[in-house]
């Protein structure tokens, strides 16, 4: 293997851990990057990009559609997981094998192995979309991680801490990074900056984001 002299080789992807169960695999995916969007074309041709509500009657920046077995929802009445999707009535459509090799692996190098997900979550960002400080509270056991994969525009993660008044740090993502969040990270406060304008090759004038999740038995 090439090395550049401080014995640390210089193929990518990079590992990093950000925090105490909070680890960043830089450009996992990318060269997965076409192929996955091309599944979300499908996904989404189905089960359409859509702002939900949330429960204090604000709409979302961020839209969102999901594959799996359950799809995370919201409206006036509350935050939920389904089966179907509400807009059709419909099953989410079932998760490509790709996104679930993809989410295996990403846990098995952070060191969360076995995960197997069935939710994925899928975000779309515009520019200017954001996603505020909260917690990921909704699924029934906390001892499964989260992988989120990162595609197109690139954004600033928020990464808190348990407690929602601490300043959270500011992490620069781009496409194809891999983030897995478990144990010590599953509670912990986190959020997305505004999107800056720009352009990218796969995407455009977006970002999307893949939230992979166990979220009951
Ligand atoms: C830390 N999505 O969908 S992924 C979400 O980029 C969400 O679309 C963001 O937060 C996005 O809920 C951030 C990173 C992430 C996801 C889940 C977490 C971080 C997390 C759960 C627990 C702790
Ligand atoms: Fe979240």
């Amino acid at each position: 293997m090439s090395d550049n002299g401080t014995l640390w080789p210089l193929e990518t992807p990079s590992q990093e851990g950000l925090a105490d169960g909070v680890v960043l695999l830089r450009n996992f995916c990318g060269s997965d990057a076409a192929s996955l969007l091309q599944e979300i074309d499908t996904i989404a041709a189905v089960a359409p990009f859509r702002q939900l509500t949330v429960p204090g009657g604000h709409t979302m920046s961020v839209a969102m559609t999901n594959t799996g077995t359950f799809g995370w929802t919201s409206d006036r009445a509350g935050y939920r997981y389904t089966t179907n999707d509400p807009l059709s009535d419909r099953p989410w459509q079932p998760m490509p094998r790709s996104f679930l090799a993809l989410a295996e692996l990403a846990a098995t190098e952070a060191g969360f192995a076995p995960f197997t997900p069935n939710a994925c979550l899928i975000n779309r960002y515009a520019v200017g979309a954001k996603l505020s400080l909260h917690q990921d509270k909704d699924e029934l056991d906390y001892t499964h991680p989260i992988v989120s994969v990162s595609l197109g525009l690139p954004a600033t993660f928020l990464l808190g801490s348990l407690q929602r008044s601490d300043t959270p740090r500011r992490i620069r993502i781009e496409s194809g990074d891999v983030m897995v969040w478990g144990g010590p990270a599953r509670l912990i406060y986190h959020g997305v900056a505004p999107i800056r304008p720009g352009s990218h090759p796969l995407t455009g004038s977006f970002r999307i984001n893949l939230t992979f999740r166990c979220v009951m038995h």
